[in-house]
Order: structure tokens, then sequence, then C-alpha cells
């Protein structure tokens, strides 16, 4: 497998640079793939079929798309790179979860 860690992004997107100091945190090394999100490449379509976004992290050739679920994959992947992310007990996770989702749909 292709353990090789891929983000396409956009410099300007928040939810690229959620996903990217994640990475950094855990101590990840990533090819940075810039789009150009007027023009998308049709990698990025083929990675993101549904909605065409950036982030995309390609982790062993396969797509992840939506920054929130990259953070977790990453989280869990690489869970002895340092503390994680993610609280142990699930009722503190979905806590987690639920603010992750007021910060996409109120604050970003
Ligand atoms: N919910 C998505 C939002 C991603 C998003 O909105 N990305 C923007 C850039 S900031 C984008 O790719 N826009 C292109 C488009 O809407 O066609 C996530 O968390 O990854």
């Amino acid at each position: 497998m292709d353990e090789r860690v891929k983000v396409h992004g956009m410099a300007k997107s928040p939810y690229y640079w959620r996903v990217a100091w994640t990475l950094k945190l855990k101590g990840v090394p990533f090819e940075y793939i810039e789009e150009d999100l007027s023009s998308k490449s049709q990698v990025l379509l083929r990675y993101n079929p549904v909605y065409g976004k950036v982030p995309v992290l390609v982790h062993g050739g396969k797509p992840i798309c939506e920054s929130s679920a990259i953070m977790e994959y990453i989280d869990e992947t690489w869970s002895d790179h340092g503390a994680p992310l993610m609280p142990g007990r699930p009722y503190d996770r979905a806590m987690a979860r639920f603010w992750t989702k007021f910060a996409d749909d109120k604050v970003i």
C-alpha cells in the first residue's frame, strides 16, 4: 500500500487548515496539492464526486472527504503520534462533534 499522505487543498480554505494543522500536530508528513477552485482538477472531482470540495486527504491511494471526518481519521490512524485529539468517553466525543458542527455551521 502507498502510505504517502496527500492533501488537496486551497491556501485560503479554513477547512484545509484544519486538516493541515491536525497533520502537523501529529507529525505526519504530507504532500500539499493546491487546487484552483475556479477550474477544478479531474483528480479532485474523481476523489470528491459528491461535492467537488477541498480538503481531500489521500492515504493508501484512498480519498477521504470532509474536514471533520478527515481529522478523526488522522487521530485514529496515527493514534501513537502524541496525545489524541478526541476525548476517550463517548459522551465527550459526542460533545466534541457537536461543537465541530457548530463551528462549521455558525462560525466558519
Ligand atoms: N464541509 C466541508 C466544507 C469544505 C468547503 O466548503 N470547501 C470549500 C473551500 S473553503 C470548497 O472547496 N469550495 C468549492 C465549491 O464549493 O465548489 C468540509 O468541512 O470539508
